[in-house]
C-alpha cells in the first residue's frame, strides 16, 4: 500500500494517531500538501460519507473518522496556507438559538472544510443577529443552520426570515438536524436541506455552483 493509501485507510478507520503520523511522514518525504488533501483526505471523507449514507457505518465510526481527518487537516493547514491555497468557498454555520447540540453541526463543518470551504463556526445557541453580523462581515456563499430540538425549529424559521429581511447580500441557506426535513425547508424559505453531513457537502456544492 502506498503512503497515500495508508493515510486514506487510517482516516476511514478513524485512527487519528496513525493519520497524523502518516500525514507528517508524507510531508517529510516531500509529498505536496494539496496532493495529500486531494488524494487521501477528501476521498477518505467522501468514502466515509458514502458508507454512512448506505448504512455500512454509523455515527460513532463517522465521528472517529471525522476526528482523524480533523487531526490530519490541522497538521496540513499551515502548509496549505503557506502554499497560498485558499479555500474556494466560504460558509458560516451554527446551531440556532436555544439549541446546544453541536455534534452533527461539527460534522457538517468538518466535511465542508474537507470539501475546500472556509468555514466560520459560530457555535451553538446562535441568535439570528449573530448570523446576520457574520454574513455582513464574511459574505459567505452558504449559511448552515442546525437544530436538534423540535422546540428550536421555530428559531430556525425565524433566523431564515431575519436573514432574508436583513438586507445582507443574497446567500444560500442550508438547514439540517434530526427533526428537520425538506418540506420544513421549503416552508421556511431555506434553499436546501441535508439529512446528513455527507449530503450537506453535495447540497452546498450544488447551491454554490
Ligand atoms: Co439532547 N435531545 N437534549 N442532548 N440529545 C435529543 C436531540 C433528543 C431527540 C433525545 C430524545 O429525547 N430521544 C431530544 C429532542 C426531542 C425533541 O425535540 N423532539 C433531546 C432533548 C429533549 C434534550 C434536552 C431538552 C434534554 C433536557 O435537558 N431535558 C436538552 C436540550 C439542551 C438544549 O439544546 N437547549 C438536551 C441536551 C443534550 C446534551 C447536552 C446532553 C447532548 C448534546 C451534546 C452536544 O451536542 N455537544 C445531547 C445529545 C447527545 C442528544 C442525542 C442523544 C444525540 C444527538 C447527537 O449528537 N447525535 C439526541 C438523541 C438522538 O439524536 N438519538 C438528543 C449524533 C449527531 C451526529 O447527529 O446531530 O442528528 P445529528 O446530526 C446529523 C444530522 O441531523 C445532520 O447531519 C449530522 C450527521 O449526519 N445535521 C445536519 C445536523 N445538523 C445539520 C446541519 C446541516 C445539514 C445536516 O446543514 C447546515
Amino acid at each position: 500500500m502506498t503512503l497515500l493509501e495508508q493515510l486514506f485507510q487510517a482516516i476511514v478507520s478513524g485512527k487519528s494517531k496513525d493519520a497524523k503520523a502518516l500525514a507528517q511522514q508524507a510531508l517529510t518525504e516531500g509529498v505536496r500538501p494539496t496532493e495529500l488533501v486531494d488524494r487521501a483526505l477528501v476521498p477518505a471523507m467522501a468514502d466515509v460519507g458514502e458508507k454512512f449514507k448506505t448504512g455500512v457505518i454509523f455515527v460513532p465510526e463517522m465521528l472517529v473518522a471525522a476526528r482523524a481527518m480533523k487531526e490530519a487537516m490541522a497538521l496540513l493547514a499551515p502548509h496549505l496556507a503557506a502554499a497560498g491555497i485558499s479555500p474556494k468557498y466560504t460558509a458560516v454555520i451554527g446551531t440556532v438559538q436555544g439549541d446546544l447540540h453541536d455534534i452533527g453541526k461539527n460534522l457538517v463543518a468538518i466535511m465542508w472544510k474537507g470539501a475546500n470551504f472556509r468555514v466560520l463556526d459560530l457555535g451553538t445557541n446562535v441568535p439570528a443577529e449573530k448570523f446576520i453580523a457574520a454574513i455582513k462581515e464574511h459574505q459567505p456563499h452558504v449559511v448552515g443552520l442546525s437544530a436538534l430540538l423540535t422546540t428550536t425549529m421555530p428559531a430556525m424559521a425565524a433566523t431564515v426570515q431575519a436573514i432574508r429581511a436583513s438586507g445582507t447580500p443574497p446567500v444560500k441557506v442550508l438547514i439540517g438536524g434530526a427533526p428537520i426535513n425538506s418540506q420544513f425547508a421549503r416552508e421556511i424559505g431555506a434553499d436546501g436541506y441535508a439529512p446528513d453531513a455527507a449530503t450537506a457537502v453535495d447540497i452546498a456544492l450544488q447551491l454554490v455552483a
